[in-house]
């Protein structure tokens, strides 16, 4: 009998994961970006790799793009390559952490011409999303100071919201903008949007389209990020996640690699809120940089252990646990939702995919279909994924 039972199975059909585009380019820490044979050279290869991990996993139906760097000539040919090949284009991700203008803030400058370019670049994200036909605009802004006194915080928190009013704004009604914190990083005293709070904060002034997206990455060592989801999703701000996996800062390793007890403890968290259910609209999304792995394998690993991770979460016995949680059985409690965790899920998992006509091991399949050969061989001079491309 299957160690996951069939109710639980069929929600797992729900389950959707979004690839950003940037995990197919080659990327590197700031000492060496070591390229990988086989990286693409451009968006539409980018998406092509996209789609052979959701060709094996049927897990990964959407691509995320980050502009300027998947930008394109026609969207509408860009969007009908990626239906060609079974997937559909997601979130796009805006930049304005790569110019010189933004050397003191791009949404939150002293100088009005700066943040006139930058939401002028929002604008330019909301007429690609018309075209792509996404929902989602999602802000991360590389946007602080370096030196106490050097900036005016109060000030910059104040035109943060207006320029985020003016995007706002512009947005169609089905659209949404999706702010992402994270506590430190280029800026090294003080960050705009440094946590939840404050992401939270400036969504709310803006309205019911404006959500938080919590990178997993994107915390200082030990914070509890299952308690931020419990409270974004009790708010209904909780807009996406980033999941990826760090041992020390922003590290963008596979999902679920460094601590993946932390990954069941957030989905545990998710199921309760009713994250899981699509009108909850919280997008699963990945961000990861793959720059010593091969990368089509790195996402299919990704999106494999964030499927793990979710069955074991709906394995929680929520009857038993909230019962014991009454009872102040403490360790009863606890009891409940590490046999949950304990549970090896694979061999259901597998049997799940064989029954849906899907490898039982994607990992395996995709190193056997070739297209790695194929694609080590066909394509010459692949790029980075955006820095210096
Ligand atoms: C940031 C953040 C964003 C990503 C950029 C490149 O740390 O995680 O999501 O777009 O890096
Ligand atoms: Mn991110």
């Amino acid at each position: 009998m299957s160690t996951i039972p069939t109710d639980i199975l069929s929600e797992l059909e729900l389950q959707s994961i979004e690839l950003p585009s940037w995990a197919f380019g080659n990327s590197g820490t700031r000492f060496k970006v070591f390229a990988t044979p086989g990286t693409p050279r451009d968006p539409y290869e980018k998406i092509a790799d996209a789609a052979q991990v959701h060709r094996y996993t049927a897990l990964a139906p959407t691509v995320a793009l980050h502009i300027p760097w998947d930008k394109v000539d026609s969207y509408d040919d860009l969007r009908k390559h990626a239906e060609d090949l079974g997937v559909a284009l997601g979130t796009i991700n805006s930049n304005t952490f790569q110019d010189d203008d933004y050397k003191f803030g791009a949404l939150t400058h002293e100088d009005p011409a700066v943040r006139r370019k930058a939401i002028d670049h929002h604008f330019e994200c909301i007429d690609i999303m018309h075209k792509t036909g996404s929902r989602d605009l999602k802000i991360w802004l590389a946007e602080g100071s370096n030196y106490p006194g050097q900036a005016d915080l109060r000030g910059r928190q104040d035109r943060l919201h207006e320029s985020l009013s003016t995007i706002y704004e512009r947005l169609g009604d089905e659209q949404r903008l999706v702010l992402e914190y994270k506590f430190f990083e280029p800026a090294f005293y003080h960050t705009d949007v440094p946590d939840w709070g404050t992401s939270y904060v400036q969504c709310a002034a803006l309205g019911e389209r404006a959500v938080v997206c919590l990178d997993t990455g994107h915390h200082a060592p030990g914070t509890n990020i299952e308690f931020i989801v419990a409270q974004l999703l009790r708010l209904r701000k909780l807009g996406s996640f980033d999941f990826n996996s760090r041992f020390y800062a922003d590290d963008d390793l596979i999902v679920g690699a460094a601590d993946p007890f932390q990954l069941f403890r957030i989905l545990h968290e998710v199921n309760r809120g009713g994250g899981f259910a699509s009108e909850s609209g919280v997008v699963f999304m990945l961000d990861q940089c793959h720059n010593i792995e091969q990368k089509i394998p790195g996402q299919i690993r990704s999106v494999l252990n964030v499927q793990e991770m979710t069955a074991r979460a709906l394995l929680v016995d929520a009857d038993a646990l909230s019962a014991a949680q009454r009872a102040g059985d403490v360790l009863g409690a606890n009891d409940i939702l590490m046999d949950a965790f304990y549970t090896d899920v694979r061999p259901a998992l597998a049997d799940w995919r064989e029954e849906r006509g899907l490898p039982r091991d994607p990992m395996r399949a995709y190193a056997e279909s070739g297209y790695q050969v194929e694609i080590e061989t066909t394509r010459i001079g692949g790029t980075q994924a955006g820095w210096g491309a």
